[in-house]
């Protein structure tokens, strides 16, 4: 079975579901005792994208954009429930905001997260939408977990850590298998959170102790933002061994968008980016981290 690695959101050609639930229904069938409340069909709802693939990994979310609009005529609060099944777990199961009616009618959107545990079975599971009366369903695939044998990159997917995260970026963005800097403005990729200041780190814990010597790191570099512009510049490569940080390689003036280090084979179980300065000095930037063993 062919596993996706890249998150459906981030392909282009995922549009929107739409559905006005009761929509056709006229009005004049909504009970009489009506005391000025929002008909159920006030609210649009969709979701981007319409359908969802994840692994079992704990740095490997799904993103799902939940958009609600108010296309009636009155202002109005609503609550979005969102109902998973199977193994799915979701960063948030309401999603509620006060709905102004305005022309054009303004859509208000929240993302939400969406994971599978490394347990799950995988599979086709579903995750329901609603508002009032209007649901939308999700589906949501749950990949096979990837390989992690030798030779296979230990850090796809692994619980990252960082000492802080830009609001743009996420932190899980340097271990999600793209190392296209050109999917850098989108989606992929790590940026610190304090401009200017350093060091920063980005960790990532293996899912158990294995023997590493090599890391390879991608800093930003694409057409618009060149590595010896805006990438990394000095940083350490840092191994935990028996609970204790130790660096195990260096880089200094760095003004390339792909680093390997090499280093003697250490029994880890987390690798750390120790960041020191970036060409521009002001974040750190990952699109990727790899890490190897012999
Ligand atoms: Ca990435």
């Amino acid at each position: 079975m062919k596993i996706r690695w890249q998150p459906v959101v981030a392909a282009g050609a995922a549009v929107a579901a739409t559905l006005v639930a009761s929509s056709s229904v006229p009005q004049a069938t909504n009970h009489a005792t009506n005391h000025g409340a929002p008909q159920p069909s006030d609210v649009q709802i969709s979701t981007d994208p319409q359908q969802l693939s994840v692994v079992g990994l704990p740095c490997f979310p799904g993103v799902l954009n939940l958009t609600m609009t108010n296309i009636g005529t009155q202002d109005r609060y609503a609550d979005m429930t969102l109902d998973p099944t199977g193994p799915l777990q979701l960063s948030r199961e309401l999603f509620s905001s006060w709905l102004p009616a305005v022309d054009p009618d303004q859509p208000v959107s929240a993302p939400v997260e969406v994971r599978a545990p490394r347990d799950a079975t995988p599979g086709i599971y579903q995750i329901g939408v609603e508002v009032d009366r209007s649901r939308l369903t999700v589906p949501v695939t749950v990949n096979p977990l990837p390989p992690k044998g030798p030779g296979d990159n230990l850090a796809l997917g692994e619980q990252a850590t960082a000492s802080s995260t830009h609001g743009n970026f996420f932190l899980c963005g340097a271990v999600d298998g793209d190392k296209d800097s050109e999917h850098w403005d989108t989606l992929t990729g790590w940026n610190d959170g304090t401009r200017a200041v350093f060091p920063d780190t980005y960790d990532v814990a293996l899912s158990q102790p294995a023997t590493i010597n090599r890391v390879e790191l991608y800093t930003l570099d694409s057409a618009k933002y060149p590595a010896a512009v805006n990438g990394l510049r000095d940083w350490d490569v840092q191994a935990r061994v028996g609970g204790t940080w130790q660096t195990v390689a260096q880089v200094r003036g760095n003004t390339a968008g792909h680093v390997t280090s090499t280093f003697e084979p250490v029994q880890a179980d987390s690798v750390r980016i120790l960041c020191l300065d970036g060409n521009d000095h002001t974040y750190s930037r990952i699109v990727e981290l790899e890490v190897y063993g012999s």
